[in-house]
């Protein structure tokens, strides 16, 4: 791949509406991807594999629980600078990003949000600091959009709980030590399960031949007769609520991700329409390419300032689920439609790994649809403005 060149647009300013602090954290966040993503990144991809090394930078930068409170390993950060951690890691690649989604808002969120006090000391500081990697269980082969309908279940044994089931479609499960498990009671209540490498039966086979976020691991969770200790429950939240309250928060990080990944489209588009010539002049002369580069731009700033209003609202406890579904469909819609068209700015070379377009735009696509399809979130949408339910 080509050295990393990055210069991340800020065409309103959008600076001046940060702390000292959320610059100095996006910044070495950035420094970080440059040093320690760029260069290894393409090759991984097309290797589809995960680069296990950067699981301690991850850590460092405070990837992992940003906004969970120091007292259990995170970085105790407001949702701003979570969002600014998130966007430099998708410049990097969405695979990574995942992956530090996953840790973050669908592993340790829950831990701490509904988890016992015994659960919080055991898990939070292991996950925060890398040495335990965690999965979020919820979807299953036959219940993507709607997991209400969930077969995965659990009997209570007395001693223990006895788990049944599968998911697939599971970021980081190859790996993971400790999976977050949303699964079924006797009486159908959904509650989450903390389940752990090792437990007899539980086995996490890896999802090959993607063409997506090859450099993030999937796969699946397997359940066979896991006898799960009682303690691993987690006590205070049960319903589709608990499962739906992780994927906000996950959404909204994806909501800044997808921000980086066009930044980088475009900066790399814009680069290479000023230096490559065709009929004597640079490409970017010809008014349908600065159309293009106009309306990848315009585009971006339109994301950032609704990422950043959506950020404050979160800070202040306002954001509402469907705002958080608004911000994750339009960003990421904006975002793979900019790899596009930047793809085809550089021509040929646009399919090249010698550059990250074509990887962005291929990564897109898993997340276009993960954490709640485009569709699912128009009806979000739909629903909360017209108070009349489309999904069913
Ligand atoms: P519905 O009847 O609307 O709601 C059931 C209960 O949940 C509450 N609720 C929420 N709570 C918190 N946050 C939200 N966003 C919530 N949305 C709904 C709701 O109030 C209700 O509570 P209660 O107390 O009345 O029971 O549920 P539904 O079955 O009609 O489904 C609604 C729908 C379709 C919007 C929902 O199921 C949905 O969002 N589907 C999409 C599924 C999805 O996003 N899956 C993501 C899997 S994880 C993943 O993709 C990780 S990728 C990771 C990575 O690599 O980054
Ligand atoms: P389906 O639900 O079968 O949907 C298929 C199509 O039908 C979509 O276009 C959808 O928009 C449309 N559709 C569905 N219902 C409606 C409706 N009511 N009205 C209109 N259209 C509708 N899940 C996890 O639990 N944990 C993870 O870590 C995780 N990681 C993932 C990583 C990758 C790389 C991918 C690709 C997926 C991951 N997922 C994960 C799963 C992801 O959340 C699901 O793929 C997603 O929710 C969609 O479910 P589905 O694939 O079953 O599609």
């Amino acid at each position: 791949m080509k050295p990393d060149l990055f210069q991340a647009p800020d065409y309103y300013n959008i600076d001046d509406l940060l702390s000292e602090e959320h610059k100095l954290i996006r910044d070495s966040a950035r420094e970080w991807v440059k040093r320690d993503v760029s260069p290894i990144i393409e090759d991984y991809a097309q290797r589809a594999e995960f680069p296990k090394q950067i699981i301690n930078g991850l850590a460092e930068i405070g990837a992992f629980g940003p906004y969970i409170p120091e007292e259990f390993g995170g970085a105790g950060l407001d949702q701003i600078s979570y969002g600014l951690i998130m966007q430099e890691i998708e410049r990097g690649d969405s695979g990574v990003r995942s992956t530090a989604s996953v840790q973050s808002s669908l592993v340790m969120y829950p831990i701490y949000a509904y988890g016992s006090e015994e659960q919080r000391k055991k898990y939070l500081p292991k996950l925060a600091s890398g040495e335990w990697m965690g999965s979020f269980g919820l979807t299953e082969p036959n219940h993507g959009s709607n997991p209400g309908g969930m077969e995965t279940n659990f009997k209570d044994k007395s001693d223990h709980y006895l788990l049944n089931g599968a998911k697939m479609w599971i970021s980081n499960a190859p790996f993971c030590n400790v999976a977050v498990v949303w699964a079924k009671n006797e009486e159908g209540r959904i509650h989450g399960l903390i389940v752990e490498r090792g437990m007899e039966g539980f086995s996490t086979p890896e999802t090959h031949n993607k063409w997506s976020l090859r450099a993030s691991a999937t796969g699946e969770l397997i359940f066979d007769n896991v006898k799960v200790p009682k303690e691993n429950l987690l006590p205070n939240k049960s319903g589709l609520g608990a499962p739906l309250g992780c994927l906000d928060s996950a959404r909204y990080g994806i909501a800044w991700g997808a921000i980086g990944a066009a930044m980088d489209c475009y900066d790399t588009a814009l680069r290479y329409a000023k230096e490559r010539e065709q009929f004597g002049k640079p490409i970017a002369q010809f008014q349908l390419q600065q159309k293009k580069l106009a309306e990848m731009i315009t585009e971006i700033t339109k994301a950032q300032l609704l990422a950043w209003r959506l950020g404050t609202l979160k800070n202040e406890g306002k954001a509402t689920s469907a705002q958080i579904s608004m911000a994750k469909r339009n960003n990421v819609d904006m975002a793979l439609k900019i790899a596009r068209e930047a793809r085809q700015i550089l021509g040929g070379m646009g399919i090249s790994g010698d550059y990250s377009i074509m990887r962005h735009m291929m990564n897109l696509e898993s997340v276009v649809t993960y954490e709640g399809s485009h569709d699912i979130h128009l009806l979000i949408t739909g629903l909360d403005i017209t108070g009349l339910n489309g999904f069913k």
